[in-house]
């Protein structure tokens, strides 16, 4: 097939997903031609399966906000025509889907019929989607698409509660590739890291509200009070300022260190011990399963998707979100010795059923499934 996937570039995940996806398609021998505003950071390797299209927003002085959108309906009519596309798949509904729409519709106009897959990623619906500024958009654009994925059950349910949607949502959960996540020999580092055999607590995420950074820092805090340990804190966002203070007034600094955006992360989940997680949402968690492949055990909050991958007591525990108690409690358990190498297992267990290997053909059937439901003889 030729696919058109448009998402965000960045380190997000849906950004990550819908990357890692377009690579396995293409590995597969489908067409993948992702289409946003710059080179998807996962992007990082040739295939002469994919391609990347870049849209170019043209500004005016007019314009005190450029219409990203419009380019981009554009830029998916145009490739959709030249590259003769037989879907589209898009990531994150705002505003991808809505651009979709937009785009559907011009290619009609010219006897072109391209089937539109709208994936639900997160806060697309539980925090931004829902903004009264969007959710009449988000609402329509779900409804108009071709096929709608969500990727947790919670996630599913979220959205049927609260919007208005007369479609079916299949949900394809995140996925994980175990030839890249997985843990490596990287004892040097460990050592270098924690000199005295420290254990290593890791955090990773855009460093937003919902990811609640500050209750790591906490946590961290009080584990400290009890065993030596060091934090390691990858990524960056609007919160991380406020991380470090908090750092600072609790005396934790010199064990803790804030790595910014990292390309390997699975260099650095491979020393790790434990992951924190304590996320006001989180429809999935792919982070954490991006810990659990690298046989990382978890401590998250019980929010969203977190307890369709985090088993209770088994890969790691839940706890009520801001319950920082809890969670240092629980932490404690997975990092006695006696325990942790059995949690380290059972997290690696639960990884490998999220397997891209197990996750893709659930990819490719639905799209055979919308493109053969949405098949109207197209004049090209
Ligand atoms: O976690 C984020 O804030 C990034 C966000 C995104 O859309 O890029 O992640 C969402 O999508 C991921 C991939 O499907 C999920 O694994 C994350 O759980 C989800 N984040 C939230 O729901 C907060």
């Amino acid at each position: 097939m030729k696919i058109g996937m448009v998402c965000y570039p960045t380190f997000g995940g849906s950004g990550v997903v819908a990357t890692e996806l377009g690579k396995a398609l293409a590995k597969e021998g489908h067409k993948v031609h992702f289409i946003t505003y710059s080179q998807p950071t996962r992007l990082d390797f040739f295939n002469e399966n994919l391609a990347y299209h870049e849209v170019d927003v043209a500004n005016y002085p007019l314009f005190q906000f450029p219409p990203y959108e419009l380019a981009l309906a554009s830029k998916m009519v145009d490739v959709v025509k030249y590259e003769q596309l037989d879907l589209l798949h898009v990531h994150y509904a705002i505003p991808h889907a809505s651009a979709a729409y937009m785009a559907k519709q011009i290619l009609k106009t010219q006897g072109i019929h391209i089937p539109v897959i709208t994936t639900l990623h997160g806060t697309d619906i539980t925090l931004v989607g829902k903004d009264p500024s969007y959710e009449p958009v988000v609402t329509f654009s779900i409804n108009q698409s071709d096929g709608v994925t969500a990727v947790s059950e919670d996630l599913k349910r979220d959205t049927l509660e609260h919007f208005d949607i007369n479609r079916e949502i299949e949900v394809i959960p995140n996925f994980i590739d175990l030839d890249r996540f997985k843990r490596q020999k990287k004892e040097h580092f460990k050592k270098a890291i924690c000199p005295d055999g420290e254990k290593l607590i890791v955090h990773t995420s855009n460093f937003r509200k919902v990811k609640r950074v500050e209750d790591v820092v906490r946590i961290f805090h009080n584990i400290r009070k009890v065993m030596p340990a060091k934090l390691l804190l990858v990524g960056d966002g609007p919160e991380r300022s406020k991380a470090e203070i908090l750092c600072r007034e609790l005396g934790t600094c010199n064990d803790t260190r804030f790595l910014g955006k990292l390309d390997a992360v699975e260099e650095v989940l491979s020393v790790a011990d434990l992951f924190i997680m304590p996320s006001e949402k989180e429809s999935f968690g792919l982070a954490a399963l991006e810990a659990m492949a690298c046989e990382v055990p978890v401590i998250s909050s019980n929010t969203g998707g977190l307890p369709e991958l985090n088993v209770q007591g088994v890969t790691g525990f839940m706890s009520n979100v801001g319950d920082v108690e809890d969670m240092t409690r629980n932490a404690l358990v997975i990092l006695k010795e006696e325990n942790l190498g059995k949690f380290k297992a059972n997290a690696l267990a639960r990884a490998n059923e999220f397997d891209i290997k197990n996750i893709l053909p659930l990819y490719e059937e639905y799209y055979k499934r919308v493109k053969e439901q949405t098949l109207i003889p197209t004049i090209r």
